[in-house]
């Protein structure tokens, strides 16, 4: 794939490795160009305990420093399943450019307190709200409570998931669809149809909407043809309802495997990425990315793989693949998708090579399908209640 050069700033040039990849060279880090200074807008504490939605948004531009420059104000950055792993690595590295304010969305709220203060995220960096991604209900309950805190909303981030490559039958959402799914794709597919309504009101200059994908769901590589594959067929058990009863608990309606379930997903991430930039880039300006941030194989992901997978995964992906990656490099990887000024082409989907630059990759064939991707958000949004 061509890179659009002119789309991007003057200060990157763009490099095809010896593989075939592009690479990006020459990266800038940031919005420096567009900050003088880091001061946060001070906001008006909320009075009363519920507050009606109002349009007012703080300004993204701060004119009121003493000596008259002009400041960026913080930017506000909803990162769902921020409490271990990639999410938690990346508020840890936005936080720490003191440019970000950091909601972590999460179904654990101790946990995830815990876990900011375990990194040395400061308190006036970070706000936990709940969210459990599968229960539809509290998907509605986060947005209603994110918009009652008065924060406009500049990035997304669409990190959480559940995987379950040992469970012999599957297990359901609150509202009755399979749970890697559910939660993956279907939760996060409502937060990000909800959501976006915000993100169109920010005035933040580079408005961000990221889910994350992965190579295990790309069967135009090796780890993507690790059995079982991801395949989502003719989408038939998702447009039943994923619910097993009268349908598969599979979306392309087969046997269950919690391995499978959770490849598809995330397929489904990286097409629901595409076709939000397709329906929404042009009219909002918001940039929408997908991204494999490289194999974390340290993280809570595995927990529920069979022990000696855990002991052995490590040193597989460190010293044979070579595919591996620390929790804090896949966090600043995944922090530059949030605020890297270089970053800002649509309808990518990032990967790093081993030097850690950033370049636009390929997705397999289903993952690349616009038709596919458009039944599935026709699917979707049956599904969650939005059509
Ligand atoms: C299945 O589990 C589930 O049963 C199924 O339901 C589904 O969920 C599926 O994909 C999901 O998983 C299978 C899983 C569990 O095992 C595997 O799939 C095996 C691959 C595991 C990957 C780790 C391989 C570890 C290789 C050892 C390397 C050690 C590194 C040392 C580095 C030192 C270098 C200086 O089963 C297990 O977890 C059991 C794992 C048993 C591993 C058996 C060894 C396989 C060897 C193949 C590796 C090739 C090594 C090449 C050596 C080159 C040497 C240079
Ligand atoms: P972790 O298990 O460490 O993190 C997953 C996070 O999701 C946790 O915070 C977890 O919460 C949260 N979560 C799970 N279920 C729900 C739910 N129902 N509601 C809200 N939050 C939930 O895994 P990783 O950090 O590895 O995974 C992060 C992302 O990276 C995933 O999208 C994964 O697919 C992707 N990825 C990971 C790779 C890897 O090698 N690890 C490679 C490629 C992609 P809690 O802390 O409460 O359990
Ligand atoms: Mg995989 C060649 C490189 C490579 C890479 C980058 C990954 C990433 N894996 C690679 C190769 C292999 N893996 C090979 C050759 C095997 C057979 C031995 C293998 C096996 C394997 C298993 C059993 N790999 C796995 C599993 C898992 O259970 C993980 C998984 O599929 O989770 C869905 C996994 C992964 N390998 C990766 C990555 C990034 C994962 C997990 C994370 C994910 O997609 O989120």
């Amino acid at each position: 794939m061509a890179l659009q050069a002119s789309l991007l700033p003057s200060a990157i040039t763009v490099h095809k490795e010896g593989n075939g990849a592009f690479v990006l060279k020459n990266v800038k880090s940031d919005f420096s160009p567009l900050l003088i200074g880091t001061k946060e807008l001070k906001r008006k504490p909320l009075i009363g305990p519920i507050r009606a939605q109002t349009a007012t948004v703080a300004p993204s531009v701060n004119e009121a420093t003493p000596d008259g420059k002009k400041t960026l104000r913080k930017g506000n950055v909803i990162i769902t399943g921020a409490s271990s792993g990639l999410g938690l690595a990346t508020a840890k590295a936005l936080a720490d450019t003191g440019k970000w304010h950091i909601i972590m969305a999460c179904r654990n709220f101790l946990k995830a307190e815990k876990a900011a203060k375990s990194v040395g995220i400061t308190k006036e960096n970070y706000t936990v709200m709940h969210l459990d991604l599968s229960s539809l209900e509290s998907v509605r309950q986060f947005v209603d409570t994110f918009r009652r805190s008065g924060r406009p909303l500049d990035a997304l981030v669409n990190n959480a998931a559940i995987y379950l490559p040992t469970a012999k039958e599957p297990t359901y959402t609150a509202e009755g669809f399979e749970l890697s799914v559910g939660t993956n794709h279907l939760g996060h597919f409502l937060l990000s149809r909800l959501l976006i309504e915000d993100l169109k009101k920010s005035d933040y200059p580079q408005k961000r909407l990221i889910i994350v994908g992965s190579i295990t769901g790309n069967t135009n590589t090796l780890a993507g043809n690790v059995p079982p594959k991801a395949n989502l067929g003719d989408l038939r058990g998702l447009a039943g309802g994923l619910n097993g009863l009268n349908s598969s608990a599979m979306i392309d309606g087969g046997e269950f495997d919690g391995a499978k379930a959770y490849k598809d997903s995330k397929v489904c991430n990286m097409l629901t990425m595409q076709e939000f930039h397709r329906r929404y880039h042009d009219e909002t300006g918001i940039t929408f990315s997908s991204l494999y941030p490289g194999c974390i194989a340290t993280t809570g992901l595995f927990r529920e793989h069979v022990p000696l997978f855990r002991i052995l995964f490590p040193p597989f992906q460190k010293y044979i693949t070579k595919g591996y990656v620390s929790e804090e490099e896949a966090g600043k990887r995944l922090a530059q998708v949030v605020s890297d000024s270089s970053l800002t082409k649509s309808g990518v989907y990032w990967s790093w090579n081993n030097n850690s630059a950033s370049f636009e990759n390929q997705l397999s064939q289903e993952a690349s399908d616009a038709e596919k991707a458009r039944k599935l958000w026709e699917v979707s949004e049956k599904l969650v209640g939005l059509a």
